[in-house]
């Protein structure tokens, strides 16, 4: 089953929107198969923003991100990269369209709410910088055998 990496960001903590998030990738009918809250050591920031560290805004970044407690997940579906991208919206909550995490929640780009993974590669590489296998729970859902 195709997997991504989702982060509730520092400002998403702050702001009480870690149940928000998840509840809309439930409703939705993705199964998150792994969870946790944690502040992101420095090291693990940049190598998870590896690709932007040319980018001017890195510094700011990194420092933002290991701020302060973040909730780091794995979800799991069909298609479950590209649709939770769409489901995020655009980079610039400026620019995200109402109904999207990012254009219902969000104001500048630096603090835009909920991170996603953008391609199959970086879901690989993300879940593997923030999760031990053992850390990632496969299981069935059992409500056909529980409601009719
Ligand atoms: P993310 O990686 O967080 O899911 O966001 P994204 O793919 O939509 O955007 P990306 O280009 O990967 O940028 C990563 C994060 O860097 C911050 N950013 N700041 N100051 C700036 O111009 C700027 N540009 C990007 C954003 O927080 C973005 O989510
Ligand atoms: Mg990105």
């Amino acid at each position: 089953m195709e997997k991504t990496f989702i982060m509730v960001k520092p400002d998403g903590v702050q702001r009480g929107l870690i149940g928000e998030i998840i509840s809309r990738f439930e409703k939705k009918g993705f199964q998150m198969v792994g969870g946790k809250l944690m502040t992101i050591p420095r090291e693990l920031a940049e190598q998870h923003y590896t690709e932007h560290k040319e980018r001017p805004f890195f510094g700011e970044l990194v420092q933002f991100i290991t701020s302060g407690p973040v909730f780091a997940m794995v979800w799991a579906g069909d298609g479950v990269i590209a649709t939770a991208r769409q489901m995020m919206g655009k980079t610039k909550p400026a620019d995200a369209d109402p109904g999207t995490i990012r254009g219902d929640f969000g104001i500048t780009v630096g603090k835009n709410i909920v991170h996603g993974s953008d391609s199959p590669e970086s879901a690989e590489r993300e879940i593997a910088l923030f999760f031990k296998d053992e850390e990632q729970v496969d299981y069935k859902k059992l409500v056909d055998e529980w409601i009719y």
